[in-house]
């Protein structure tokens, strides 16, 4: 029975995946209708924000009636009158016999009482199942709940030894084609990408998602200075918005002469650069709940420095350029001890075709004072 919970819950979050890119601010959720003999009888997901729930779509997709089926969702079935009716409500209603779910729904409106009122209706309900899959699927959202902060990301490319490019910057890939695939496939899950106004000018970024069926996210340039000009690809390749982040002290006229898709947000200054907390801040109020960091290492340095980041994604190829002209993907930061050192947890690993892609999380805590001499 556990083997086939599990078999199904893996089914909902795949499901969830086809919302990526298009239900955010709301989780992604997957549901799977079936009965006794683990037949599956229907299946839906929420595909898009304000658009129906999971099990909603899966109701309403069911050939059949529903009385005396079993309905497995990766999230707590909701209870409240949001954008729709309660889940929980047609659940019942449609005399659903058990409920499997993966986690709890932190959202404070719903938080255990969707739960409750189906047990209230006499409905076994059973929870937990591949949880920790399901909160990792779900982290944009659980984070936007607990923290009210945009979720960071910081993506790289490196050798073996760290470096992200050679001194000559000729050759401009590290890693393979698949890859780079890869690396579209993650554009299109994050709400916004982030990256400098060096590597707008150095490389001249289009920033795009260039998968099928996916979409473009948000860009952010960091451009204390405003030094990126308005012609750059980043600016003018297809209207997406993009958010200029730029100092308090830039005048008015200089942010003329910008295409219409380009909000410019004035930020504090923190010695030479953008105070990247407050900036953070200001972009969470436009909405943007994740953010993927593809930068050089002076501004990885940077959002890992001051404790901003909450998961690193290495793709790595199997090269080695040595230290003399390779550049590091963190730049400038140097711990005297390796008691200093930022730690992290390494989370999964994944071999592609020549490459392999390490996920860590960053261990949350208070910005540790470096050593005087
Ligand atoms: C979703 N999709 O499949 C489920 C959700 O604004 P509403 O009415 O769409 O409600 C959003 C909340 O509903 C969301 O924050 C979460 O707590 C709950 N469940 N949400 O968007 C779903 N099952
Ligand atoms: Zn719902």
């Amino acid at each position: 029975m556990k083997n086939q919970y599990e078999r199904l819950m893996r089914r909902c979050l795949n499901l969830a995946k086809k919302g990526e890119g298009k239900v955010s601010p709301n989780p992604l959720v997957g549901c799977v209708i079936f009965d006794d003999d683990y037949r599956i009888i229907s299946e839906g997901y929420h595909i898009g924000c304000g658009k129906n729930h999971a099990e909603r779509e899966a109701i309403l997709n069911a050939k059949e009636d529903l009385k005396g089926k079993s309905l497995i969702v990766n999230l707590e079935p909701c209870s409240h009158y949001g954008k729709t009716p309660p889940c929980a409500d047609l659940i019942i209603e449609k005399g659903i016999k058990r409920v499997i779910t993966g986690m709890i729904d932190p959202n404070p409106v719903v938080k255990g009482k969707g739960i409750k009122k189906l047990k209230a209706a006499g409905i076994e309900v059973i929870t937990g199942v591949l949880e920790d899959e399901c909160l990792e699927l779900n982290k944009f959202f659980i984070n936007d709940i607990k923290n009210k902060r945009p979720y960071i990301t910081i993506k790289t490319a490196t050798t073996l030894d760290g470096k992200i490019a050679a001194k000559t910057y000729k050759s401009k890939w590290i890693t393979d084609e698949t890859s780079r695939k890869e690396a579209h496939k993650l554009r299109n899950r994050y709400d916004a990408i982030l990256t400098s106004s060096s590597t707008v000018i150095k490389d001249n970024p289009s920033l795009t998602c260039r998968i099928k069926n996916g979409r473009n996210p948000i860009r952010i340039i960091v451009d204390t200075n405003l030094n990126t000009p308005s012609y750059s690809n980043v600016y003018n390749k297809d209207g997406t918005k993009v958010i200029v982040l730029i100092s308090e002290n830039i005048k008015d006229e200089r942010i003329i002469n910008y295409p219409e898709n380009i909000q410019f947000i004035k930020c504090r200054i923190k010695g030479n650069h953008i105070d990247l907390k407050s900036a953070l801040e200001k972009i969470y109020n436009t909405g943007i709940k994740s953010i993927l960091i593809e930068a050089g290492g002076k501004l990885n340095k940077a959002f890992i420095e001051e404790n901003l980041a909450d998961n690193l994604i290495q793709f790595i190829a199997p090269k080695i350029l040595g230290d003399k002209n390779g550049i590091n993907f963190v730049y400038g930061y140097n711990r005297n001890e390796i008691s200093e050192c930022n730690n992290l947890i390494f989370r999964s690993t994944k071999k592609l075709k020549n490459d392999i892609i390490l996920v860590s999380d960053f261990v949350k805590h208070e910005k540790q004072p470096l050593k005087r001499y």
